[in-house]
C-alpha cells in the first residue's frame, strides 16, 4: 500500500495521541537499538516528566512480577494509568514475549490503562540499560501516570535501578537468605521501601528484625525506608506497599529531593550515552585503517603500552570529530 513511510513519519504523533501500537513499535525500535528510537525520544521529550517511576528489584523468584501485577490493580483502583517494563537481561526474547509475565499479567489485557512489556537483551549486550531508559521516556510521553520497572537483582542492576527510578522497592522473601545476602552486599541502602513478600509462608518477622538491625547500624537517614509485609500471590498488604511508595514520593517532593534525584538521573543518562558513543568511536578507530589500529592488529608480543594507545585513539577521535 506504500503507507509504511507515512506511518514511520507520524510515529511520534501517533504515540502522543495514545495509539498503543505506535508505543509498542517505538519500544521495539528502542530494544533493537535502532537510531530511530533516539530520534523519537528526542521528538516526544517535551511531553515527558509527568510519570512517576517506581523500580521493583530483588533476587530471582522473590515475587517481583506477582507484586507488579497486584500493584497494577491497586494503582488502577486509584484511577491512575500504569506502564510496566520487565527488564530481563538473560532473555533473548523479542517483542515483549516473556511468556510467564504475559500470562501472569493477562487479566489486565483488556484494560487500556495498563501497558505491560518485557525487554530482553536481543543480542545487544550492554544496550539493555539504554533501551530501558528509552522505553521509560516513551511510556512517559505516552502519558502513563506510573511506570513500574522490574529488574532482577543480579550484580550491578540493583544499583543501576536507583539511577533510573524515583522510588526503589526492594523485594525480599523470608527464610531465603537473600535478606542476609543483600545486607552483606550493601544493597539495603538503595531501598526506599522494603517489601518482605510471601509472608504466607511464615518467617517474615525474623527477616524484618534482620533488616531493622542492619538498618540500625547504618547512618541516620532523612527517609527511613519502611518495611512492608505482603503476600503478592494472596494480594495481601499490597495497598500498604503502594501507600509506602506514595509516602516516599511525598517525602521526595516536599524535601526537594525529587528534583535532585532527577538531575542525577539526567546526568547518569548523559554519561551513559557519552560512554556508549566513545566506546563505539574507539572501536571504529581500532578496527579501521588507522596507524594505531594497525599496530594493535600486528602486535605479537603484547608489549605495547595500552595507555599510550588509548591516548592515540582519543587524538584520532578528536581529529576526526573536527573534520
Ligand atoms: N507463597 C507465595 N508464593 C508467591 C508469592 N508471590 C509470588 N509467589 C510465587 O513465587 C514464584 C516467583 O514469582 P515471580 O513473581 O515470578 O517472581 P520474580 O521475582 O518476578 O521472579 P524473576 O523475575 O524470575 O526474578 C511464583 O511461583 C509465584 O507464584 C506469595 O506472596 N506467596
Ligand atoms: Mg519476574
Amino acid at each position: 500500500m506504500g503507507g509504511t513511510i507515512r506511518i514511520e513519519m507520524s510515529l511520534a504523533g501517533a504515540l502522543l495521541s495514545g495509539d498503543v501500537r505506535a508505543l509498542a513499535r517505538a519500544i521495539s525500535l528502542a530494544e533493537d537499538r535502532d537510531p530511530q528510537a533516539s530520534q523519537l525520544v528526542a521528538e516526544v521529550q517535551p511531553h515527558t516528566g509527568n510519570a512517576y517511576l517506581v523500580g521493583l528489584t530483588g533476587a530471582p523468584g522473590t515475587g517481583k512480577s506477582t507484586l507488579a501485577d497486584a500493584l497494577v490493580k491497586v494503582i488502577r483502583d486509584r484511577q491512575q494509568t500504569v506502564g510496566v517494563i520487565a527488564v530481563d537481561p538473560s532473555s533473548p526474547f523479542t517483542g515483549g514475549a516473556v511468556l510467564g509475565d504475559r500470562i501472569r499479567m493477562s487479566r489486565h489485557t483488556l484494560d487500556k490503562g495498563v501497558f505491560i512489556r518485557s525487554m530482553g537483551a536481543r543480542g545487544h549486550l550492554g544496550g539493555l540499560a539504554a533501551a530501558t531508559r528509552e522505553a521509560i521516556h516513551l511510556l512517559d510521553a505516552y502519558g502513563r501516570d506510573v511506570i513500574l520497572v522490574e529488574t532482577v537483582g543480579v550484580g550491578q542492576s540493583e544499583l543501576e535501578i536507583s539511577t533510573i527510578c524515583d522510588t526503589v522497592v526492594l523485594v525480599l522473601m523470608p527464610e531465603s537468605g537473600d535478606a542476609v545476602q543483600s545486607i552483606k552486599a550493601g544493597i539495603l541502602e538503595i531501598a526506599d521501601v522494603f517489601v518482605i513478600n510471601k509472608t504466607d509462608l511464615g518467617g517474615a518477622e525474623k527477616t524484618r528484625r534482620l533488616i531493622q538491625d542492619a538498618m540500625g547500624l547504618g547512618p541516620k537517614q532523612a527517609w527511613r525506608a519502611p518495611i512492608v509485609l505482603a503476600s503478592a500471590a494472596k494480594e495481601e498488604g499490597i495497598a500498604q506497599v503502594w501507600d509506602a511508595v506514595r509516602a516516599h514520593q511525598a517525602y521526595l517532593t516536599e524535601s526537594g529531593t525529587l528534583a535532585t534525584r532527577r538531575q542525577q538521573r539526567l546526568k547518569q543518562e548523559v554519561m551513559a550515552l557519552v560512554a556508549d558513543r566513545a566506546r563505539e568511536d574507539a572501536r571504529r578507530v581500532l578496527d579501521g585503517d588507522t596507524a594505531v589500529g594497525r599496530r594493535v592488529r600486528e602486535n605479537q608480543n603484547g608489549k605495547l603500552n595500552p595507555y599510550a594507545l588509548a591516548e592515540e585513539v582519543l587524538d584520532q577521535r578528536a581529529s576526526q570529530g573536527g573534520s
